[in-house]
């Protein structure tokens, strides 16, 4: 039988990540089993042909079952707070997960990117930059791609990974070559009852790191590193020593390092302030990464941002609409907002469509941004009342029941110079399957003006 005195690794959740690690440890040979704490997980019965003899075990988590294992791998989805995993562990059993698994693997230097907002975004840019530069890259993690399943067509040179709080959580051992927090606001308020446990989650991030890098206008970033750790800066503000930020040239602003210019800003083609920063944070981490300068920037004149980001759908009667599906939290809408916003020039407004599963947050960080920059607020969703009692005084607050709805109503209230931005500051789970569903709804009714 699989319990026997041999190391056992139990993985726990048979999502994305779980499967890559069953697929790792066949892979390497290492003794497992596989448990799920819902009764039928997707593709269960496909799970148990490939691993007929793997001891595979779903419904509520099993303590006894648990404390067999020398190590469970856990998925970033289940709360190690579960009382089966808790007393599993307080019997001596470890706790892992699949990042993990990776680095014990790995060899070559890994960039580390978390944060609330911005991961997809830069660590997608931080890829793009390697590959202009010819270096065989590896780009995944909460991104996407599981981390291990970069392993099976043997290893990169260079590894740029987005990571999640709950990656974090569960990981000991990163020792990156250059790791960073882009930013901390508030989210996942169901899996963390405060912003400490939230925080501290991020900064494990720094962990063994040879370098880090940080956002000198998110106090919340700034790492605690032992002596010797070099850290690298970034902000809106003016470049300084390892520090990128912004030079006046001419009267053109530019993206900078220390004193010496890179590259008009006007020269991206990612759009908002905030993306801005993003380039600003990717370009750091590049550098600390050993990509070259010529290529890095390249990159980024060419990186049209990633789609459901600010992303640009369309101009109906001098009316642009924006796509920021991805803005899932109050922090990434603000972001948004004040990205868009700040390059309007007056009178014109953003209309805004918003709402959603607010999952516990606290939207009051909206109210000045949305005074600032928002003419009309269009709601829909499950919270559209709570985002209605915090927005009204500040805009003109709208309903609506359909994004059908919601986009003919921003038609409607917008005129020429405008720009409609859905960024919902929600998940979309209430009325949609996903934010890429939700954009792409948010798109077609745009187009069909
Ligand atoms: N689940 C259970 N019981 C289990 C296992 C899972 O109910 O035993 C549920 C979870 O509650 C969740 C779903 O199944 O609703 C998926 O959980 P999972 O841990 O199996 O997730 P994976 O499919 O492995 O995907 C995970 C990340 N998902 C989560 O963190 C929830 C993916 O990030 C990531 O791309 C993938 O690993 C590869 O690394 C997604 C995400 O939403 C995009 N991330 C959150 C975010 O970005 O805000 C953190
Ligand atoms: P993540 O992977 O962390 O969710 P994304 O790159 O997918 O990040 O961007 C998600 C959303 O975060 C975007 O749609 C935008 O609203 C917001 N955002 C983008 N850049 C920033 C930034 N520098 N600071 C805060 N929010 C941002």
């Amino acid at each position: 039988s699989l319990i026997s005195s041999d190391r056992l690794k139990i993985v726990i959740g048979l999502g994305l990540t779980g499967l890559s690690c069953a697929r790792y440890l066949a892979r390497t040979g290492q003794r497992f089993a596989l448990a799920d704490t819902r009764e039928v997980p997707p593709n269960l019965d496909e799970i148990r042909r490939i691993y007929p003899d793997v001891d595979i075990r779903t419904g509520d988590l099993d303590a006894q079952f648990l404390k067999q294992a020398d190590e469970l791998v856990l998925s970033p989805g289940v709360a190690k707070s579960h009382p089966a995993i808790q007393e599993a562990l307080s019997s001596g059993v470890k706790l892992i997960g699949d990042i993990d698994l990776f680095c014990r693997e790995v060899s070559a230097p890994i960039v580390a990117i978390t944060g609330s907002n911005a991961k997809s975004t830069v660590t997608s840019l931080v890829g793009e930059m390697a590959k202009t530069a010819g270096i065989d890259v590896g780009v995944g993690g909460n991104l996407g791609l599981p981390v291990l399943d970069m392993l099976s067509d043997g290893e990169k040179a260079l590894y740029v990974l987005e990571l999640s709080s709950f990656q974090l959580e569960t990981t000991h051992e990163l020792r990156a070559e250059v790791a960073t927090v882009l930013n901390v606001s508030q989210d996942h308020l169901d899996r963390y009852p405060d912003m400490q446990g939230y925080y501290q989650a991020k900064h494990r991030i720094f962990r063994g790191c040879k370098q880090a890098v940080e956002n000198l206008d998110d106090a919340l970033t700034h790492p605690l590193l032992p002596a010797g750790v070099p850290l690298w800066g970034y902000r809106l503000g003016k470049a300084d020593f390892r520090i990128f930020g912004l030079q006046d040239v001419d009267g053109e602003e530019w993206l900078a390092l220390g004193t010496e210019p890179l590259m008009p800003v006007s020269m991206m083609k990612m759009p908002g302030r905030h993306n801005v920063v993003n380039a600003l944070s990717a370009l750091a981490l590049g550098t600390l990464s050993g990509i070259p300068m010529n290529a890095m920037l390249a990159a980024l004149k060419a990186f049209p941002g990633l789609d459901h980001r600010c992303q640009w759908v369309a101009e109906k009667q001098g009316v642009a609409f924006y796509n920021d599906s991805k803005g899932t939290n109050v922090g990434a809408t603000v972001a948004a907002l004040e990205g868009l916003g700040s390059e309007l020039k007056a009178p014109s407004k953003l209309v805004l469509i918003a709402g959603g599963e607010g999952k516990g947050a606290d939207f009051g960080d909206l109210i000045l941004p949305v005074k600032t920059y928002v003419k009309t607020v269009i709601l829909i969703g499950q919270d559209a009342d709570i985002l209605k009692q915090t927005l009204t005084g500040s805009a003109e607050v709208l309903m609506a029941d359909s994004m059908e709805e919601a986009v003919n109503r921003s038609a409607e209230v917008a005129v020429s110079g405008d720009v409609v931005l859905l960024s919902p500051a929600c998940a979309s789970f209430d009325m949609f399957k996903g934010y890429a569903d939700r954009g792409q709804q948010f798109v077609k009714w745009v187009e069909s003006l």
